[in-house]
């Protein structure tokens, strides 16, 4: 048995009462890990860069263990790139050699610059015309219930590449998830932290990270799904949402990890 543990937390008021968001966090964690867990996402709601949250949502639900599906962790690069202009140029080649129509990603880019405040979930947009395909507003569709199946090897190996901090641990368990979904194509992210310029774009190959993706300062973030034509949404949006997802590491880092520990 594992517990789905989720966290969002807001000030003002609730999110669905007009609340600005402040922090949102999802694990898939044993009995054991679970007090520890549970605490620090509300420390994390408590102390965060974006403001004090006065409305706390912490949510424990039990998973059984054979409903987990295993999917891959995605291959990790950076591109440093000198200014935003440059990294969204960047992730819009990306994209594009990814199958999202040129069109599509420069609506999609659009849309995710001209947000009004941070999305919570993801906005699903078609691949090919651009066209917004979910009709969640601002709350767009929160993936969840996933983690990493072994959180020590997971670090190691995102160590030895020189990444350390909560954002990448958190985004690429996030993106390996999305990326083993039927009909995407792929995805596009930056962050709502204000001190947090790098943003990122995956595909079912790589998880490319771009050194800026959005003015230092700026509240707002969001991420973009792009979705293939005639993908059935409402099995998408199932997997995304409610499909227990444990992220592995490749087995050779695993286990290189074992015999150096
Ligand atoms: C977020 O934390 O809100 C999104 C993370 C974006 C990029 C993470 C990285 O690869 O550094």
């Amino acid at each position: 048995m594992l517990y789905s543990v989720r966290m969002r937390a807001a000030q003002g008021d609730a999110h669905e009462k007009g609340g600005k968001h402040i922090s949102g966090a999802e694990r898939l964690v044993s009995q054991e890990q679970l007090p520890s867990v549970a605490t620090a996402m509300l420390r994390r709601a408590l102390f965060h860069s974006r403001g004090t949250a006065d409305f706390i949502n912490l949510t424990v639900e039990t998973v059984l263990t054979e409903n987990v599906q295993a999917v891959p962790c995605l291959p990790i690069a950076t591109v440093a790139v000198p200014s935003v202009t440059a990294g969204r140029e960047s992730a819009q080649a990306e994209l594009i050699r990814a199958g999202v129509a040129p069109a599509a990603v420069a609506a999609a880019i659009e849309a995710l610059a001209g947000l009004k405040s941070s999305l919570r979930g993801a906005m699903l947009v078609d691949a090919q015309t651009g066209v917004r395909l979910d009709d969640n507003g601002e709350k767009g569709i929160r993936v969840s219930r996933m983690d990493i199946a072994d959180e020590q090897a997971y670090l190691c190996w995102l160590n030895r590449q020189g990444h350390s901090n909560i954002h990448i641990q958190e985004a690429v368990v996030l993106a390996s998830k999305v990326m083993a979904a039927p009909g995407v194509v792929a995805e596009l992210c930056w962050s709502d932290d204000p001190e947090y310029v790098t943003g990122y774009v995956s595909t079912p190959m790589l998880y490319t990270r771009f050194t800026k993706l959005k003015p230092y300062g700026s509240p707002i973030g969001g991420r973009i799904f792009f979705i293939k034509e005639g993908t059935d949404l409402e099995q998408l949006a199932d997997y995304l949402q409610y499909q227990p997802v444990l992220i592995s590491v490749p087995a050779e880092e695993a286990s290189v990890d074992a015999i150096f520990d």
